[in-house]
């Protein structure tokens, strides 16, 4: 059975941008329920932690120095089958090929720079929570 949540980032592009509010707002319009929720930064060596899965990738030190370059927004968000209909909100990676409407489409300027982070499955979506969250209260 589909788990009922999944953690995102805001990442620095969409934060620069003043996008926060937009985004939340597609969020909430979405159907989905803010479980935990922070404005943070990652240092370079947590994006590299976060993003180890694409160490071996030829974009993985660039994703690495966006990653960090500034602030973030870190969630963890609920709904049922929240994996799969987050990953559709948000559209695909290249947001040349994200559908018209989604948070990709709407707000991200390159694959690189593509607004938000939705995990891909339930697995990762407990494994990023925790990254960012172990120990936090949830709501
Ligand atoms: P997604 O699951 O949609 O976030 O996409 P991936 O897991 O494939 O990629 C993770 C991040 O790596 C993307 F959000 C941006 C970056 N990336 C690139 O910079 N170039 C690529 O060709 C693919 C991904």
């Amino acid at each position: 059975m589909a788990g009922n949540r999944t953690f995102t980032m805001i990442k620095p592009d969409a934060v620069k941008a003043g996008n926060i509010g937009n985004i939340l707002q597609k969020i909430n319009e979405g159907g989905f329920r803010i479980v935990a929720m922070k404005l943070t930064k990652l240092s370079t060596e947590k994006a590299g932690e976060f993003y180890a899965v694409h160490k071996e990738r030829p974009f993985y030190g660039e994703l690495v120095e966006f990653m960090s370059s500034g602030p973030i927004v870190a969630a963890i968000l609920e709904k049922d089958n929240a994996v799969e209909d987050f990953r559709k909100l948000i559209g695909a990676t290249n947001p040349a090929e994200a559908a018209p409407g989604t948070i990709r489409a709407l707000y991200a300027t390159s694959i690189g720079e593509n607004a938000v982070h939705g995990a891909d499955s339930d697995e990762n979506a407990a494994i990023e929570g925790n990254f960012h969250f172990g120990g936090v209260e949830m709501f």
